[in-house]
Order: structure tokens, then C-alpha cells, then sequence
């Protein structure tokens, strides 16, 4: 595997979570295989948990890294051809990212939808310009679309906690005050609909993800009864997609939030969020405290999903 971007760059899921498991058991059996090899990681946008367990998994693997803040001490980079570079970015990414490319074996990115352009995010111009200009295998650490290491480490969890062969999934949208990218309910609903799980989408009306990624999914506009019988819950924000309203905030109803009155509608679901969370926005104390709450080993097992996917990139170099 040379690029880890989406659900389909893993291949068979199944073969996937097998040797996540393995990794699990034994997260130090591959130790030669990243001697001498460097991992770096490059953030446009802030991260504790993606930079943390990612770094955390390489080291596991036996690499060295690299942590580069774009916008903590390195040049302001200038992303579009064509400016007259007179302002306040003193270097191009096209001449970043090459130069990156020069130090290290492998590049994991991190840069969100900016929301100043649908195409330019939804086409994901600074990953694939990493993809084609840097020389180097490239995966994902949250792009404009998707977060597919986060959404492999939530599948890896709902398959540790699931007590029935094809339980009943329900991504519900929750109220945040500021915009959010699409990118975490995207790539969880594309991973969902890569499995034989029943899954369930309920958002109020305005909050349409992209077709292509709502796939076969039920979308319930009513949130309660989403609810019913469900055995995870995964909440998240997001801001919405559809025009003229992408990139805006345009309800911020606390009817949404996920409290212990709609989780006893669930079959005693577990409750599921990729972290950061605002408490009382999104979840109440009392879910994200209770023994349903399962926010903290599907914060863990982002180490495995990361693990596995340097392990398949560094088997291909
Ligand atoms: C980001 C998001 O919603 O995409 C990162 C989540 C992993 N969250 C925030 O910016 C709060
Ligand atoms: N869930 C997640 O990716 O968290 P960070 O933004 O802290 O990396």
C-alpha cells in the first residue's frame, strides 16, 4: 500500500481488522521493519490524538519521526498557481512540499476543509498535490473529505464491543458553535457502508452529507427514533454541505445534544465520539461519563489503525 486516503485503499476489511488485532497482541513484533525509516508528519490544523497515537504507532514499528506545524514556526506556504506572491506567505507548496519529500520515507498530512472553495476541498487539492508532488507514499491524517484512520480505529472498536453479528449503527449530528468539515461523518458513513452493519443517519434537514458518501445508509430526519434499538451511537458535528449553506453553521438546536433520556431509547447502546467533544453540546456529562461510553479505547485503538497502515506502507517501500 502506497497511499492510505479512503476505506478502499485497505482492500479486503476483514484481512484489515485481522491484522489489527494481531498488531494489538503483539505492537512490537515489526520493530525492524521501520529501522532507518522516517516517518514525517506535517499539520496545516491542530491535532492531539492523530499526532500523538500516530507518532506513538511508527516508534512501535521502529521508525524515526518527524513533526512539522505548518503554521507554528515553518514559512507560510502559498497553496494556489498563479499568485503574485506579494503578501504574507514567504514559500509555495510546491517548492515545500518536494523539499519534504527530500527527508523522509513516508508523509502523513493533516489539512481540513477550508470552506472558502466546495471543489478545491471536495477534490482535496492539498492531499493529492502532496500525493503528486512529494515523491513519497501519503496517508491521510484528516483531509478535506474524510479522516479514514479515525474511521478504522471506530471499526476496529465497534467490532471489539459489538455483541451481535450485524448491530445497528447510528451516526447522529449534534449541535457545536463553530463550523465544522464534513470529513469525520463522511468517512465514517464510507466505512459503515463498506460493512454489512445496519446504518443510520439522523441529522435535522439542512445537514445533507454528499451523496457519495451517504451510499445505502437510512437517513432519519427524526432523531429519537433513529434512536430505537440502536447498539452504538456515534455522534458528531458537522457543518453543512448542500449550497448555498457549505461550510456554514445554520442550526445550533440543543435539542440535538446526546443525553441519558435518548440513550435509554437505544438498546443500551454504546456511545462513541472521535474526540475533541464539547461537553453539553455534543454529549451530556452524564453519557460521556457512563460505563456505555466507549470514547477512550476507540481513542487507543487509533495507535492500531495507524500501525497497520505504516506497517502495509513500509512493507511496499
Ligand atoms: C475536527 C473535525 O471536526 O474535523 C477534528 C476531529 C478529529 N474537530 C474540531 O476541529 C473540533
Ligand atoms: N480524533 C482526532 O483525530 O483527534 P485530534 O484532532 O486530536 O487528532
Amino acid at each position: 500500500m502506497r497511499y492510505f486516503t479512503n476505506v478502499h485503499d485497505l482492500g479486503n476489511l476483514k484481512d484489515a481488522l485481522k491484522e489489527a488485532f494481531e498488531i494489538k497482541s503483539n505492537r512490537f513484533g515489526y520493530q525492524e521493519l521501520g529501522k532507518n525509516k522516517t516517518l514525517m508528519m506535517i499539520f496545516f490544523n491542530s491535532s492531539l490524538r492523530t499526532r500523538l497515537s500516530t507518532q506513538k504507532a511508527a516508534i512501535n514499528l521502529g521508525m524515526n519521526v518527524m513533526v512539522l506545524d505548518i503554521n507554528q514556526g515553518a514559512w507560510k506556504l502559498e497553496t494556489e498557481r498563479g499568485v503574485v506572491m506579494d503578501g504574507d506567505k514567504p514559500e509555495h507548496l510546491l517548492e515545500a512540499i518536494p523539499v519534504m519529500g527530500c527527508y523522509c520515507d513516508i508523509i502523513g498530512v493533516r489539512s481540513f476543509a477550508k470552506f472558502e472553495n466546495k471543489e478545491d476541498d471536495y477534490q482535496e487539492k492539498i492531499l493529492n498535490q502532496f500525493i503528486q508532488y512529494s515523491g513519497r507514499p501519503v496517508f491521510s491524517m484528516e483531509a478535506a473529505t474524510r479522516h479514514p484512520l479515525q474511521s478504522f480505529a471506530d471499526l476496529i472498536t465497534i467490532e471489539e464491543y459489538k455483541t451481535k453479528e450485524r448491530p445497528k449503527v447510528v451516526l447522529t449530528w449534534a449541535p457545536h458553535p463553530r463550523p465544522l468539515p464534513q470529513a469525520v461523518a463522511n468517512s465514517f458513513s464510507e466505512w459503515m457502508n463498506a460493512t454489512d452493519y445496519e446504518f443510520v443517519i439522523t441529522h435535522p434537514k439542512g445537514y445533507e452529507l454528499a451523496s457519495e458518501f451517504v451510499g445505502n445508509a437510512k437517513v432519519e430526519y427524526n432523531q429519537k427514533k433513529a434512536f430505537e434499538g440502536a447498539d452504538f451511537i456515534y455522534a458528531k458535528n458537522w457543518s453543512a454541505y448542500t449550497d448555498p449553506n457549505y461550510g456554514k453553521v445554520i442550526n445550533t438546536d440543543r435539542s440535538w445534544t446526546v443525553d441519558s433520556e435518548k440513550m435509554a431509547l437505544t438498546n443500551n447502546a454504546f456511545f462513541m465520539h472521535c474526540l475533541p467533544v464539547r461537553r453539553n453540546m455534543i454529549v451530556s456529562d452524564d453519557v460521556i461519563e457512563s460505563s456505555q461510553s466507549i470514547v477512550i479505547p476507540e481513542a487507543a485503538n487509533r495507535e492500531i489503525s495507524a500501525q497497520v497502515v505504516l506497517k502495509r506502507i513500509l512493507e511496499s517501500l
